[in-house]
């Protein structure tokens, strides 16, 4: 009997790649993310009983109970959470940045996060089913502009290693996947829309795809029930690390 995922943040990048890499490989996937017209061609690809899509924006936290109550019954035995869905805000020095921004990126990359694992919890611990955070390597690598986002991301991680301890003997799996740069819609949103900073960005870079992290999720889930990855950390190969920067005044 296949196996159904939920995958959050799946109208663009490493959700919509995943969408596709699960239902590709038999799964059922439930698909989330505020854009329903990116959710439908999904539908339409793999027909209605593969994949459930609802639209919602995951801060809205009774938008996100109603469709949960609302999941048609072949949907409702959740074995995968996937929690993708998350942002970058702005890349200004603290002393300088939005604090429109940062409550946007904690309010969507911790507090929805936290609520969809509470909800989801009870099932996945009835079902022996596993969690995969995606997480950064802003979590761990401060970075100037980072701040904020960084601060979500470490939350995820620490999250992450957090339930493993807590689901100690219930056969639940936790693991935090931890990408650097992904060429994806993430620059696009982080800076409200400069295409050309992009562009900039990822341009002859060779960054990691959508599809490299979703192959990681894929893996990571299909994995013997006894196996748990607790975290990966990965990177393109043109990136790396440049030093501590000092102030001489
Ligand atoms: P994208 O911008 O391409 O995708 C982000 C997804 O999150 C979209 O589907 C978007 O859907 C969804 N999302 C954002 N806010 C909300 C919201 N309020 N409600 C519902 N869904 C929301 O970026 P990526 O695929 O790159 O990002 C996916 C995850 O990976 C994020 O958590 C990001 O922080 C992380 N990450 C990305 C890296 C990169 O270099 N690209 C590296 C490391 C981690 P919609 O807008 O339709 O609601
Ligand atoms: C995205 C990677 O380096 O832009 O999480 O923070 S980075």
């Amino acid at each position: 009997m296949s196996k159904t995922a939920l995958i959050t943040g799946a109208t663009s990048g490493f959700g919509a790649a995943a969408v596709r890499r699960f239902a590709a490989a038999g799964w059922k996937v439930i698909a989330t993310g505020r854009r329903a017209e990116r959710l439908q061609p999904l539908v339409e690809e793999f027909g209605a009983d593969k994949i459930h899509a609802v639209a919602f924006d995951i801060r809205d936290a009774a938008a996100m109970e109603a469709a949960l109550a609302a999941l048609p019954p072949a949907f409702r035995d959740i074995d995968l959470l996937v929690n993708n869905a998350g942002l970058a805000q702005g890349t200004a020095a603290a002393q300088h940045a939005s604090l429109e921004d940062w409550r946007t990126m904690i309010d969507t990359n911790i507090t929805a996060l936290v609520t969809l694992t509470h909800h989801l919890l009870p099932k996945l611990v009835e079902r022996r089913g596993a969690i995969i955070n995606i997480s950064s390597t802003a979590a761990l690598y401060p970075y100037p502009g980072g701040n904020a986002y960084g601060g979500t991301k470490a939350f995820v991680s620490q999250f992450s290693l957090g339930l493993r301890s807590d689901l100690h003997g219930t056969g639940v799996r936790v693991t935090a996947i931890e990408p650097g740069m992904a060429e994806t819609e993430f620059t696009l949103v982080r800076t409200h829309g400069n295409q050309a900073a992009s562009d900039q960005l990822y341009g002859g870079a060779s960054p990691m795809t959508a599809e490299d992290i979703a192959e990681q999720i894929f893996w990571v889930a299909s994995l013997p029930p006894h196996l748990n990855v607790n975290r990966i950390e990965l990177m393109p190969v043109s990136q790396s690390f440049a030093g501590f920067q000092v102030f001489r005044g």
